[in-house]
């Protein structure tokens, strides 16, 4: 059995200090449009300044500059909640493997998340690997602001680019017999220090039903307030299940298995009482140890209610249907 230690995200949260917006988005901007002309070092160095990296959250090894291809925001998900200030998503984050505390931006950034591929496989008709630069060519990025609900009763609205993973699933096709999806994170001992705690599950596994995967809000994730998604935040690519706790959206993913079983994930490893396979967001269904009933949002810290699916039911609920003997909601 594995002892089990408080850290972290058991507790909820406290205030977050806003911090400022150290650059200036329209440079940023402008300065992606203008990289075909120049080096990737120049580019980083212009993006950046000398001596300035160690301060910017977003990406800064020349490498993990790509291009994002165009991507128009799709007005059918309306968040209802003004956007999180976009520093806030890529400083405050959980990402266990770089350290169990939200201030892992520096470390997180020291992987190098260009190139990447990532590896579809299991009850598959076309298995493959499959490089991110390719995948989000051939299938095309949109851009959706989706609301993030924390277990731990935070939460932020991000534009997030990407594409929904059911254009994946039509690629690889799954066969008949398939029904989980097993998400599964990369290892880099290099940069994920938080390897190093033996006590934790690793690799991070998270999961769904074939159901899920094929909802049209599951969304895969390449790129964040229009620009690349920085290693901290699960680039270059991670899922994203809007009307789920936020624990089971799994970051820089690296391979993606069709199964009949279903994926136990790493916090049900853990602590499966407290956080189990379906995690659907229930203002009704207290955590353990707090209540789920109100959220604060990051950025401003204001406590707002929190709604059942996270807003979502509309396009969810009816998954879970016949399912009322399953712990929907933990
Ligand atoms: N591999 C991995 N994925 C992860 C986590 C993690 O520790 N490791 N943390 C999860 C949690 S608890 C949350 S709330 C979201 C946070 O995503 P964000 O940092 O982009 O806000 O990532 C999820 N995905
Ligand atoms: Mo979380």
């Amino acid at each position: 059995m594995r002892i089990h230690r408080k850290r972290g995200w058991e507790l909820p949260d406290h205030a977050a200090t806003p911090e400022h917006v150290a650059l200036n988005r329209r440079a940023l901007m402008a300065a992606a449009g203008a990289g075909v002309m120049l080096s990737a070092e120049a580019q980083a160095q212009w993006l950046f300044g000398r001596g300035r990296s160690s301060n910017d959250p977003w990406q800064r090894n020349p490498a993990d500059l790509p291009d994002l291809p165009p991507a128009m925001r799709n007005p059918r998900y309306q968040p209802g909640r003004a956007l999180t200030p976009e520093r806030d998503p890529v400083t405050y984050n959980n990402f266990y493997e770089f350290g169990s505390n939200k201030d892992i931006w520096p470390t997180a950034q020291r992987m190098p998340t260009s190139p990447w591929t990532v590896k579809v496989d299991g009850m598959v008709e076309q298995p493959g690997e499959f490089a991110v630069d390719d995948l989000m060519k051939r299938i095309g990025l949109e851009e959706r602001v989706y609301r993030l609900r924390c277990v731990e009763a935070w939460a932020m609205t991000v534009p997030w680019t990407g594409f929904q993973l059911s254009k994946l699933l039509e690629i690889v096709k799954p066969l008949g017999s398939a029904k989980y999806v097993r998400l599964e994170t990369a290892q880099r001992p290099d940069s994920m220090v938080g390897l190093r705690q033996s006590w934790y599950p690793w690799p991070h596994i998270e999961g769904c039903t074939v159901e899920e995967a094929a909802n049209e809000l599951t969304f895969i994730v390449t790129g964040i307030y229009g620009r690349p998604l920085p290693a901290q935040n699960g680039g270059p690519f991670r899922i994203v299940f809007p009307w789920k706790y936020g624990f089971k959206s799994g970051k820089s993913l690296a391979r993606i298995t069709l199964t009949d079983e279903r994926p136990k994930s790493f916090w049900e490893t853990l602590q499966g009482n407290e956080y189990g396979f379906w995690a659907n967001v229930n203002p009704e269904v207290p955590h353990p140890r707090w209540s789920q009933a109100t959220e604060r949002l990051i950025g401003t810290g204001e406590r707002v209610p929190t709604q059942i699916f996270n807003g979502y039911g509309e396009f969810v609920a009816s998954l879970y249907t016949n399912l009322q003997n399953e712990r929907l909601w933990a």
